[in-house]
């Protein structure tokens, strides 16, 4: 295990750690390490600068408003999502760690151009989420989830993409909010960095993140209620329903964007859904880019993730862009969701 940060002590002392310091350490604990994982690391932080950069300049950059096009989920494509959909291809296809990547705004894998090497990493990401709250300035984010590829020897493919999440070697976000943030676990526990940007460097700043075990807010679209299961309106009934003895009724909180919901839960604890509905059988959320890369977050950090069926990172996806209800958050309150919604 390399710097565990099981005390106040050891957490006191990698404060002020870089991003690259944090990564090189681990890698010293890793016998054999090539470097390629610090690398790849090193590419993703380097993306979420420049498109932390240009999110914050947005509005005098004309960067604001959609490219009148439409993606692969039907949705209207946002200038700012293709500006971060191509600064992640720019920073990770040359470097020779990814041998193939995914973007929810392409529609089938992104092969690397054959002039650069191929890496043993395959790399999926939602370059922009939250695209409805670009233009409003609130906080948006990049997800991104990180696997091994299946087909050391031939052409990598769809199949190298279709891995459940429980494979997953590592995952997580980075936040465009009041501070840029990046967050990630690579299953040694949960470690938040912000960016200084007069330094233009990620510090440790949220060491080992623990979600709490029972939160006290719910954040879910109610606006969706009327396509809801009975079950799921009756769940959300009884969150909102007093009961001093067991912290009930819990507060309200929506953003609208992913990461942004998902960070609040993570750091205060509480529970978010994008529940399946008559609308969206399977949910809204993307299963490969969206939501397991937040369960495999949620599980490091002590909470858990749900389909309402199924754990997230037990399903096998069959499809590249495929969605799936979700639960997350704090163990107890996805436990209390689960036991209410699920049908089987
Ligand atoms: P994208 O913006 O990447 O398409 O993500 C989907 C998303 O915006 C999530 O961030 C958010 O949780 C959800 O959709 C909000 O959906 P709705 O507007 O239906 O509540």
């Amino acid at each position: 295990m390399w710097p565990t940060m099981v005390d106040e002590v050891s957490k006191a002392e990698h404060y002020g750690w870089t991003l690259e310091r944090f990564l090189l350490e681990r890698q010293r604990s890793f016998p054999g390490a090539t470097g390629e994982f610090t690398q790849l690391f090193q590419q993703l932080a380097l993306a979420g600068k420049i498109i932390s950069s240009r999110v914050s300049q947005a509005g005098l950059a004309g960067l604001l408003g959609h490219t009148g096009a439409t993606n692969v989920q039907g949705e209207t494509v946002q200038k700012l999502d293709i500006f971060a959909n191509n600064t992640l291809i720019r920073c990770l296809e040359s470097g020779g760690q990814v041998c193939l990547m995914a973007s929810e705004e392409v529609d089938d894998p992104i092969p690397i151009p054959t002039r650069y090497p191929r890496g043993r990493y395959v790399l999926m990401f939602d370059p922009l989420d939250g695209s409805t709250n670009i233009d409003v300035n609130i906080s948006i984010g990049t997800i991104f989830s990180v696997h091994k590829r299946l087909s050391p020897g031939d052409d990598p493919g769809l199949r190298d993409c279709l891995q459940s999440g429980s494979r997953q070697v590592a995952a997580g976000y980075i936040i465009y909010g009041s501070s840029c943030m990046f967050v990630f676990t690579s299953g040694d526990g949960v470690h938040g960095f912000t960016l200084d940007p007069s330094v233009g460097e990620f510090f440790l700043s949220h060491p080992d993140i623990k979600m709490p075990e029972r939160g006290k807010t719910y954040s879910v679209n109610e606006g969706n209620e009327t396509v809801w299961d009975a079950r799921v309106r009756d769940w959300v009934g009884w969150l909102k329903t007093p009961d001093k003895q067991h912290g009930r009724p819990y507060s309200g909180r929506y953003i609208g964007t992913l990461v942004a919901d998902f960070h609040r839960t993570l750091l205060k604890g509480g529970i978010f859904a994008y529940p399946a509905d008559a609308k969206n059988k399977n949910g809204k959320l993307r299963l490969l880019y969206e939501a397991a890369p937040m369960a495999l977050l949620a599980a490091q950090a002590g909470g858990l993730a749900s389909t309402g069926e199924q754990a997230v990172l037990d399903v096998v996806p069959t499809e590249l862009h495929q969605r799936v209800p979700l639960y997350i958050g704090s163990k107890l309150d996805v436990q209390d969701a689960v036991e209410r919604v699920r049908k089987s």
